[in-house]
């Protein structure tokens, strides 16, 4: 590695000490002050390169929030931060007998990569047998979250948890939950009041619409009013979809959870079975074998989403399509819209420039999120597809050398986005540049 690879890893450590707030590290230092349930998992990626303390804290103080039932929310407030909507007043997460004591937390769940995070963890720890005390903490934490998954959000056991919220999918924005948003017609009455802060802290017409936003307080308040009850809220729930991000996340989850019993001196093999029977159904159910790689279910209006993200590759990195199929992704990405071909490197952007409503700049509907590359980069080199992989690598290192360790970039010029001082930017860079040396399960 050369000086300007290491001068780029010591600026990513900067912006994660900037982030840190002795408990968690926060995603973004105005915008996100709380602890985010992904992001942290990502984070955590990033500090087991050389700080295993720091790496460790960050996943347990997640953890720590963790429902009663084994929901693991996707945000942990910090009392010290009033200013962000929607804040705990809003969720009313208390509502919920399963609400944990002693945290504010959201009501809603973000993608499952904490066992893959915390498998990299102790796997890197200098030292394995301090790293087991980790372990021994986090283990029955992370099983409790996969059991709620495949319990609470599997109902009919077809191996696909569903989400139930656009916050859900990490993608807030993306083009996939359009066609959902657009059939909830809501009655004046029916949008509850509320404020949002982000536009003030970040461009206006880069973030949500506010008709979007209606539909994301008119959810929240849906739970919060069923008192997070989740058979009721699969009766009423107008948006419930198996995404093809999560669900992906889930699988290799799985199997790193499957891992990480073994250590503990648990059984492994139900968690393999789960990752296995996700996996079958990835393939099984949303496969599009017309385009080439897998669409997200919309379960209320019983069909596909026919709508192409980054994050619908996201089964390579779970290792879900044989070679074929692998073969047939990778041909999509090169010769579609998301512009992996050769020649000079290019960013995979979150959504098809050819797409309908792409944008460069809008949220989840265009720009380049580091984490879907970084995603994207693990999955190409799973399947050997190392030239590609690595020009993946080369633009994550070059966008954050250009423009910064922005939320998110565009496209064509690079241009940072959204927050500044980005943690997971950082600390997928740092993993981008020191992490390839592992290759890939
Ligand atoms: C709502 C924190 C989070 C990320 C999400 C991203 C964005 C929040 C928001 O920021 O979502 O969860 O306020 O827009 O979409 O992936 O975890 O970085």
């Amino acid at each position: 590695m050369g000086p300007r690879e290491r001068a780029l890893i010591e600026q990513a450590k900067l912006v994660l000490e900037f982030n840190w707030t002795g408990g968690y590290t926060k995603p973004g230092p105005r915008l996100y002050p709380h602890q985010w349930s992904w992001d942290s998992a990502l984070i955590s990626i990033g500090y087991s390169h050389y700080d295993q303390g720091r790496a460790e804290s960050e996943l347990l103080h997640l953890l720590d929030a963790r429902w009663r039932n084994g929901l693991l929310p996707q945000i942990v407030f910090n009392p010290s931060f009033g200013n962000y909507f929607p804040g705990p007043g809003f969720w009313h997460a208390q509502e919920s007998p399963d609400a944990p004591e002693g945290h504010k937390t959201s009501g809603v769940v973000q993608p499952p990569v904490h066992a893959t995070a915390a498998r990299l963890v102790y796997e890197r720890a200098p030292d394995r047998r301090r790293a087991r005390g980790f372990l021994e903490r986090a283990y029955p934490h992370l099983a409790a979250w996969h059991d709620y998954l495949y319990r609470e959000r599997d109902p009919e056991g077809e191996g696909l948890a569903y989400i139930r919220h656009p916050w859900e999918s990490g993608m807030d924005n993306a083009p996939l939950w359009d066609a959902i948003l657009q059939r909830m017609h809501l009655r004046e009455d029916e949008i509850p009041a509320y404020r949002r802060v982000d536009v003030h802290t970040v461009s206006e017409q880069d973030r949500p619409t506010s008709a979007a936003y209606d539909r994301f307080a008119y959810l929240v308040k849906l739970f919060a009013e069923l008192g997070y009850d989740e058979a009721g809220i699969r009766r009423r729930c107008p948006f419930l979809v198996q995404d093809v991000l999560f669900n992906s996340l889930l699988c290799r989850a799985g199997e790193d959870l499957a891992e990480l019993a073994s250590e503990v001196g648990e059984d492994p093999s139900p968690h393999r079975e789960r990752a296995r029977r996700t996996a079958r159904a990835l393939d099984g159910k949303l496969w599009d074998e017309e385009h080439g790689t897998y669409l997200d279910y919309d379960l209320v209006a019983k069909r596909p989403i026919h709508v192409y993200c980054a994050a619908n590759f996201l089964p390579l990195f779970a290792g879900v399509p044989d070679a074929g199929k692998a073969r047939r992704m990778v041909d999509f990405l090169e010769r579609g819209g998301f512009g992996l071909s050769g020649g000079h490197i290019k960013p995979v952007p979150s959504y098809d420039v050819r797409g309908f409503g792409f944008s460069p700049t809008q949220y989840w509907r265009g720009p380049v999120w580091i984490n879907m590359d970084w995603f994207l980069m693990r999955g190409l080199r799973r399947y050997g597809y190392g030239e590609q992989a690595g020009r993946l690598r080369d633009a994550i290192v070059e966008l954050c050398e250009k423009s910064g360790f922005y939320e998110y970039f565009d496209p064509a010029t690079g241009q940072g986005h959204g927050s500044v001082l980005f943690s997971w930017s950082a600390a997928l860079l740092i993993d981008a540049l020191l992490g390839a040396e592992e290759g890939d399960r």
